[in-house]
């Protein structure tokens, strides 16, 4: 059968589902654009001089890749150059951008909030890595720069979140509230099909992914769930997978069924994956597959930010197994 093209799949959809104004289709089209650039060079990472240290901290102290610095470069212009965003903040950015329209006015309504490279450590070594988006309309009024509050949303509010995984091959996987679909680009002639409509995460899975070198700094809850996982019994043990990129694991935990988990530990209380850039648009996926994204104890889409770099404890995925975990943290 003839599979459809992600430029064709938005235009049937801009008809049949609730962005008709074309304004969400133009930023879908943007961010597919982006993310063909990116792509190319992250292909390129061994052959050229672009793997490595970029020299800069990001805000969080992190020293920066060169790659990150190239796709928050390239998400950031491709996205405000088009006259689609009002604003747009960026894990690898201290503070919100606002985007003035040509006129001046301030007229687009949605504000984008980006992790343009995430997993940046697996780069050197050849492993895969990510970007997450997730797309809100704003809150204050049209027509004036956009505030801080406009994209201190809760989850709940996203008109549209997704990521693309650099793996093997390269992905685009996205939702806009009707189910997730994922998109697979055929990089000899640049295209992107639907390969995966309709994703559904399994309700049950048998993969748990966790840095198990921070066993000892995790909570007791934690550590028992962990055991548990590895006790023969049921359908267990589990297996055990973990890339230390999140797009990656989560990516096959919806495919496969599995959860991912980053609990606090004693170092980071909150964990160490942020809410506005990670947590909230997989959160989104993952609901809209049927799976459950938690933080131990509330559903991650509830939670109401406070700040752009917000850290929470992180458990997303197949549903019953996000239920055993939250059973497991009770009173730890
Ligand atoms: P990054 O945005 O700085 O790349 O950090 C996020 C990444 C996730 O992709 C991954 O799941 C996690 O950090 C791995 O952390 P750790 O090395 O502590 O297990
Ligand atoms: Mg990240």
């Amino acid at each position: 059968m003839r599979k459809q093209t992600l430029g064709e799949f938005i235009i049937e959809n801009q008809k049949q589902f609730r962005y008709a104004e074309g304004e969400l289709s133009r930023l879908v089209n943007a961010i597919r654009l982006a993310a063909k650039v990116v792509n190319h060079k992250v292909n390129k990472a061994g052959i050229t001089d672009i793997i490595g240290e970029s020299g800069d901290l990001n805000i969080q102290g992190e020293e920066q890749k060169k790659l990150d610095v190239f796709a928050n470069e390239t998400f950031i212009k491709t996205l405000s150059n088009r006259e689609i965003i009002c604003g747009i903040a960026s894990e690898e950015e201290e503070d919100f951008i606002s985007v003035e329209s040509k006129t001046g006015q301030y007229q687009n309504k949605y504000v984008v909030l980006i992790d343009p490279l995430d997993g940046s450590s697996n780069i050197d070594v050849n492993v895969s890595v990510g970007t997450i988006f997730s797309i809100y309309k704003r809150l204050t009024p049209s027509g004036t720069p956009v505030k801080l509050e406009d994209f201190l949303q809760k989850g709940r509010n996203q008109v549209a979140a997704g990521y693309i995984v650099y793996g093997t091959s390269t992905m685009l996987v996205y939702s806009t509230g009707n189910g997730v679909n994922g998109f697979t680009l055929n990089p000899a002639i640049g295209t992107f099909y639907l390969s995966h409509p309709n994703i559904s995460l399994p309700k049950e899975g048998n993969i748990y992914s966790i840095n198990e070198g921070n066993y000892n700094h995790f909570s007791d809850g934690i550590k028992r769930y962990i055991k548990y996982c590895q006790k023969r019994e049921g359908n267990r043990p589990h297996t055990s997978r973990y890339i230390g990129s999140l797009v990656s694991d989560f990516h096959r935990n919806m495919i496969k069924g599995g959860v991912y988990l980053y609990p606090k530990t004693q170092k980071n209380e909150n964990g160490k994956l942020r809410l506005l850039y990670e947590c909230n648009p997989i959160a989104f996926l993952a609901e809209q597959a049927g799976g459950k994204a938690s933080d131990g104890k509330q559903r991650i889409l509830d939670i109401n930010p406070t700040q752009l770099h917000q850290r929470v404890p992180f458990f997303c995925g197949s549903k019953d197994m996000v239920e055993t975990i939250e059973r497991f943290m009770e009173g730890s």
